[in-house]
């Protein structure tokens, strides 16, 4: 995507009439412009210089919730354009971001790439704590859990969710873990199972250690 299609992105999610965003995602759609490409390059890359602009103090929260808003809406719209390769299930995944963590823009993209390739997802939302993890997993049994956590002081609740889960359970589900300030290094650092850095990622990832497993 050129660098003036990007722009337009930023515009339209720092614009307050919700139109604005349906209008450019339909557009572009509309050009067969490749909805991973609309989704990475123009949604997410303008997130991206909102994220910079919002750490430089240039906007403030209430201008990235709405940015939040509107990209809520843009994936909502590209949402039938990701998910058309359907295929049947492949296994269940829970996913939840951490406690005192209420960022969920990447974990719902997680959530529509998993369900795109054929995963049976159950979204615990956000703000979950430990023991909301452990009771859904017992009640569900799950062949992946995901986390998501945006903030540094979040990753260290990742921590103890990962250490809990192999005590509770005897055949405990595979473990990835995501989000911006998540690293590979952390992720082996606390034991979990994978580190995805992106919602495609996420995929691969649950899809070699269901592998590993011999359930698909
Ligand atoms: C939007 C946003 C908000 C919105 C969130 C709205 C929402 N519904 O999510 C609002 C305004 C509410 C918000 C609040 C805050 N935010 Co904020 N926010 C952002 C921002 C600009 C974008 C995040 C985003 O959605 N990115 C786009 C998505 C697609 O990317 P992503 O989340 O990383 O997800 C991808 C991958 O990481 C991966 N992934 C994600 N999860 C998972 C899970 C698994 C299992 C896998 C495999 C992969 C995976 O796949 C995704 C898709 O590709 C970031 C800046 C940034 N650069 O990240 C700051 C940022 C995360 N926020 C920040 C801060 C400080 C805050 C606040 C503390 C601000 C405040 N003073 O109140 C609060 C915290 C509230 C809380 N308790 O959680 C800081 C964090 C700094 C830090 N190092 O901890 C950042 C980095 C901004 C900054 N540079 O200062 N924020």
């Amino acid at each position: 995507m050129f660098q003036e299609e990007i722009q337009r992105y930023y515009e339209a999610l720092r614009e307050p009439k919700i139109n604005k965003i349906e209008e450019l995602v339909r557009e572009f759609i509309e050009k067969h412009v490749s909805s991973v490409v609309i989704l990475n390059e123009g949604l997410i890359g303008a997130m991206g210089i909102i994220g910079q602009e919002f750490k430089a103090s240039k906007l403030w929260v209430p201008e990235v919730l709405l940015a939040a808003r509107n990209m809520h809406r843009g994936i909502e719209i590209l949402k039938p354009e990701l998910l058309k390769n359907n295929v049947p299930s492949k296994g269940k995944f829970l996913i939840g971001t951490v406690k005192g963590d209420i960022h969920d823009i990447g974990k719902n993209l997680v959530i529509m790439m998993m369900t795109g390739a054929g995963y049976q997802v159950i979204d615990l939302g956000i703000d979950v704590p430990q023991e909301r993890f452990l009771e859904a997993i017992d009640k569900e049994r799950p062949d992946i859990v995901g986390l998501s956590a945006l903030l540094t002081t979040t990753m260290l609740e990742m921590k103890e969710v990962v250490k809990s889960i192999p005590k509770n359970f005897s055949s405990p589900p595979k473990i990835i873990i995501g989000g911006a300030p998540v690293t590979r290094k952390f992720s082996e650092e606390i034991a979990a199972d994978g580190y995805g850095e992106d919602a495609i990622r996420a995929v691969e990832l649950a899809d070699q250690l269901l592998m590993s497993k011999g359930m698909i």
